[in-house]
């Protein structure tokens, strides 16, 4: 077995076994429920998923209500893991929201969070902006030929074969601290 096969084995038991709690005051919503993170050991961001389908505008709303953004993903390992972490199986497909948008300037895709745009993932013949109406991109669920691609879609809360659209929350922890 080699060195890099060992570390990637590694690295998928600590994002499967790393679901925890938020505790800190700051999340703390007595009488409702708690977020439930995980830690991805590639960068040491929380990531969630919403608990039920949401358009991408009910999604960014409800990122923002935990002192998140929708995910900004910045390399393609990033991107693999949030697909693994949350998009499910094709026996229970989910279609994930990420921050990327064009809805200010067609054409001009950023993210939520305001960081440069430095990775894309689309698949072949997105962004299609369909109709003139798609300005949110989602990663494909585990159903769709382009599985773990980019898909600019409309503000919707299902997608492709009717699969639910999930929102993905990202904190980034010592956001204004000079550690990355
Ligand atoms: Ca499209």
């Amino acid at each position: 077995m080699s060195m890099k096969r060992t570390t990637a084995a590694f690295v998928l038991g600590m994002c499967t076994v790393a679901g925890l709690g938020v505790s800190s005051a700051r999340h703390e919503r007595r009488g409702q429920p708690q977020l439930v993170v995980t830690l991805c050991p590639l960068n040491g961001h929380l990531y969630a998923m919403s608990p039920t389908p949401m358009s991408w505008s009910e999604g960014l709303a409800w990122a923002r209500s935990w002192g998140g953004e929708l995910a900004t993903v910045r390399t393609e390992a990033e991107n693999e893991w949030i697909f693994g972490a949350f998009a499910g199986s094709r026996h229970d497909p989910r279609h994930l929201w990420i921050g990327l948008s064009d809805a200010e300037e067609e054409g001009v895709f950023r993210w939520s969070s305001g960081d440069p745009v430095a990775f894309s993932a689309f698949s072949p013949g997105d962004p299609s902006n369909k109709w003139g109406e798609e300005h949110f991109v989602h990663i494909w669920s585990p159903t769709d030929p382009n599985a773990g691609l980019w898909n600019d879609n409309r503000d919707r809360e299902t997608g492709r074969f009717d699969d639910p659209i999930h929102a993905v929350l990202e904190i980034v922890p010592q956001r204004n601290r000079s550690r990355r």
